[in-house]
């Protein structure tokens, strides 16, 4: 079915933040920023800015009540800065005027002296100074220190991913409103409802039950809105706690860019041995996570790196060791695919240099390579594996010889142009690596009429799961959908919601709809049984008639609803839902943290322009793993945009921060983000339905985060391209492939310098 909100999508009609109506007497939200990254607070002077026309009050660390502390996973985040910044735009004071015009000239007027400390931005650096957010850790399976002398081909070296900013349409932003006695009513585009309500309480010194944090919908988040939206909110709340007046604080873009994290950018480390037939027998790696000022989500990134260090492949040997080093940046944070893509890139970039040494495809080595079920990931759980499906299935419906063979037929016709082609399969483990995290609550209500409304923790953000959540009730009422209306995500309604993350919010809310659901319909089964005099068991409804001893009754769904409403039975109903199975034991790093992998194979061709650097994706083939997918519009939107999110990464997204820890990539003008140009030219999905048992949502496999990675075989095919007009070519693996690398690889002298 389509997406329930295309309709008011596309007339401008649905509701953002922004398009909240304004009360009467709202106040505006403006937050100062640290102008340097890293130092302590000599004197704050708001003398000037205070008398600034329409400034209601500029509120600092000291005017927060409870405790000025909004970090998640560790402790270390105030919402104010009280004696030290940590990062360039790190919040210091908040400035509440009439109009937002007014709250940003009086931010101008704020007068800091800060007395400068060192500034790290590079996460190697950071450990060696013993910079580090969390202790390290280390997965191991097998012994790579005795398998290195067994190895036929040792390649070594090192991999790079650069950041990459989240550009959701909508910034972040919030709306607060005073409510009786106290209470603070919340809007904020955040994915975490129930961590934007948490916080608040923390830092306001409240109970949790006087917030109530509401979400319509955002304009994207891909993970920038996992803990990031916290901030604006309890700033928001915090002004109203104190004016007993509604505020309203919504980002322009280039705040956004420079207050808020980014995706993690990684330096790696690596070193692989092949035995004869091509056979990864030894991995080891050492991830160098740049976190940023504080925690935030990166120990949770660090971990999800982790249990993607071997991507879709069996490795008998493995140690991978990770470092979350602390920088003088703002705090990175989540971003679709969470420390996975910058895991698999490394073991890919270890394929890639091994396959030149050896003289072979890359290809050879990925096939040879992809785990079958029964095989053990290096955190101990099996794999159930649709691995060498996936892989199959492309070699049989993109016949990938042929495409070599044009390729190799166009490059040797042409001098200037050149094609390259890579593989990029793909296995994404679902579930939150937290395993408390992994469950939700849904509240059904059943109207006398006999429409339906649903309230669930999951945020709608364009990923289409409002549509997925009605589909899951439509199908178990067996009702028309017209009759379901999807809430906003309120905590008064739902509490204790994990955020709509981990490509697992469908699977998880979804889960309860249905149980809430099947909960209300079997009561009504008992009345159809008494009023019928047949079993329950024997009684189903089918388009809204309800049917017995496979016959009609001639007794619709309206009809049902009013009688139990008259007799009293129960039309609402609450569900929850955990999933079963998952555990893990972080101490020994071993447990079943997912409750199934994604699998996918994507082939992708590209064109280089040898004289400009610049280059075209010719096409990426992808045969993806849905299981059964329930609504494949939506699903193939999320896999055509997250690989666009991806190539974008590779090739064109570039943060540049000086050794000021300034942002210098902070508009849309220095910051290149794919375009319309940027897409394929040829993008084709090869739905691969397994009818087998999965833990999905009515088996339709999560498809958030999974196609991200496809994209990374664009790097791959754009560095084949080069070599093909300079077989020489010393590239070193660093992201992303801008056509100014492209040009350095294809002409520069030696070794491609870092840009
Ligand atoms: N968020 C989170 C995530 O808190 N835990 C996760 O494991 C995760 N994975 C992917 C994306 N967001
Ligand atoms: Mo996320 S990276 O918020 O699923």
């Amino acid at each position: 079915m389509k997406n329930i909100d295309s309709y008011s999508h596309l007339r401008g009609e649905s509701i953002y933040l922004d398009d909240v109506p304004l009360v009467a007497g709202t106040l505006f939200a403006v937050a100062f920023g640290s102008p340097h990254a890293h130092g302590k607070i000599l004197n704050l002077d708001l003398g000037e800015a205070e008398k600034m026309p329409g400034v209601v009050r500029i509120f600092t660390s000291k005017d927060v009540p409870g405790e000025n502390q909004i970090g998640g996973i560790v402790p270390d985040e105030p919402l104010l800065a009280n004696h030290n910044v940590h990062f360039q735009g790190m919040p210091v004071a908040l400035v509440v005027a009439e109009s937002v015009e007014e709250a940003r000239n009086a931010i101008k007027k704020i007068k800091i002296d800060i007395d400068p400390l060192p500034i790290i931005t590079d996460p190697r650096e950071a450990r060696a100074k013993g910079e580090l957010i969390v202790p390290p850790r280390t997965f191991r399976i097998g012994d790579v220190d005795s398998t290195w002398s067994q190895c036929a081909h040792i390649v070594e070296g090192m991999a790079e991913t650069n950041g990459q900013e989240h550009l959701y349409i909508e910034t972040q932003g919030a709306y607060t409103f005073p409510l009786e006695n106290g209470s603070i009513r919340i809007i904020s585009s955040t994915q975490g409802p129930t961590a934007v309500q948490r916080h608040a309480a923390i830092v306001l010194g409240i109970p949790m039950h006087m917030l109530e944090v509401d979400v319509t919908r955002l304009g994207g988040g891909f993970g920038g809105k996992e803990d990031q939206a916290s901030m604006w909110a309890i700033l928001c709340a915090l002004a109203t706690y104190h004016l007993k007046k509604p505020v309203k604080y919504a980002l322009d873009r280039m705040e956004d860019m420079r207050m808020t994290g980014k995706r993690n950018p990684y330096s790696s480390d690596f070193k692989i041995g092949l035995d004869k037939d091509l056979k990864i027998i030894a991995f080891e790696t050492t991830y160098h996570q740049n976190a940023g000022a504080a925690a935030d989500l990166s120990p949770a990134v660090l971990e999800r790196t982790l249990f993607h260090s071997t991507n879709t492949y069996f490795v008998p040997n493995v140690k991978a060791t990770a470092y979350s080093c602390r920088t003088n940046l703002p705090p990175n944070t989540a971003f679709r695919g969470f420390g996975g893509p910058q895991g698999m890139f490394v073991i890919e970039a270890a394929i890639d240099k091994a396959a030149k040494h050896i003289g072979v495809q890359a290809w050879e080595i990925q096939k040879k390579n992809l785990i079958q079920t029964g095989d053990e990931f290096p955190f101990g759980q099996k794999a159930d594996s649709e691995a060498t499906e996936c892989w199959e299935t492309a070699e049989h419906v993109y016949q990938p010889d042929q495409i070599q063979i044009r390729i190799e037929k166009f490059n040797a016709e042409n001098i200037l142009f050149k094609k390259g082609m890579a593989f990029m399969p793909i296995c994404f483990g679902i579930s939150f690596t937290k395993t408390p995290m992994n469950q939700a609550r849904a509240l059904v209500h059943v109207y006398t009429d006999g429409s339906i409304g649903i309230s669930t923790g999951a945020v709608e953000m364009g990923q289409g799961v409002n549509t997925k959540m009605l589909q899951v009730a439509a199908k178990i009422f067996s009702v028309e959908t017209h009759r379901i209306k999807i809430y906003s995500t309120n905590t008064f309604r739902i509490a204790n919601t994990s955020p709509s993350a981990a490509s697992a919010t469908a699977d998880l809310n979804g889960k309860a709809v249905e149980i809430a659901c099947e909960a209300i319909l079997g009561r009504l089964k008992d009345l159809v049984a008494e009023k019928f005099s047949v079993s329950p068991s024997e009684v189903w409804i089918e388009n809204e008639q309800v049917m017995a001893k496979g016959k009609s009754l001639d007794y619709k769904w309206i009809q049902l609803i009013q009688d139990g409403y008259l007799k009293r039975i129960g039309l609402s109903e609450h569900g929850h839902y955990a999933p079963p199975g998952l555990h893990y034991d972080a101490k020994i790093e071993k447990g079943h943290p997912f409750a199934y992998h994604v699998f996918g194979t994507a082939i992708t061709e590209v064109t280089v322009d040898c004289l400009r650097g610049t280059y075209e994706v010719d096409a990426v083939k992808i045969v993806h793993d849905f299981g059964t997918s329930t609504n494949v519009p939506i699903d193939r939107g999320q896999i055509e945009g997250g690989l666009v999110q991806r190539i974008g990464w590779m090739t064109l997204e570039e943060i540049v921060y000086d050794e000021n820890g300034r942002l210098r990539s902070n508009a849309l003008s220095t910051y290149k983000v794919p375009d319309i140009y940027s897409v394929p030219k040829e993008i084709d999905i090869h739905f691969l339905e397994t009818k087998k048992e999965n833990m999905a949502i009515l088996k339709s496999k999560a498809v958030g985060e999974p196609p991200l990675m496809y994209g990374i075989g664009t790097y791959f095919a754009l560095r084949n391209a080069i070599a093909a007009y300079r077989p020489d070519a010393e590239m070193t693996y660093a992201t992303p492939m801008t056509p100014e690398r492209v040009l350095m690889g294809l002409y520069g002298k030696k070794k491609m310098v870092e840009a």
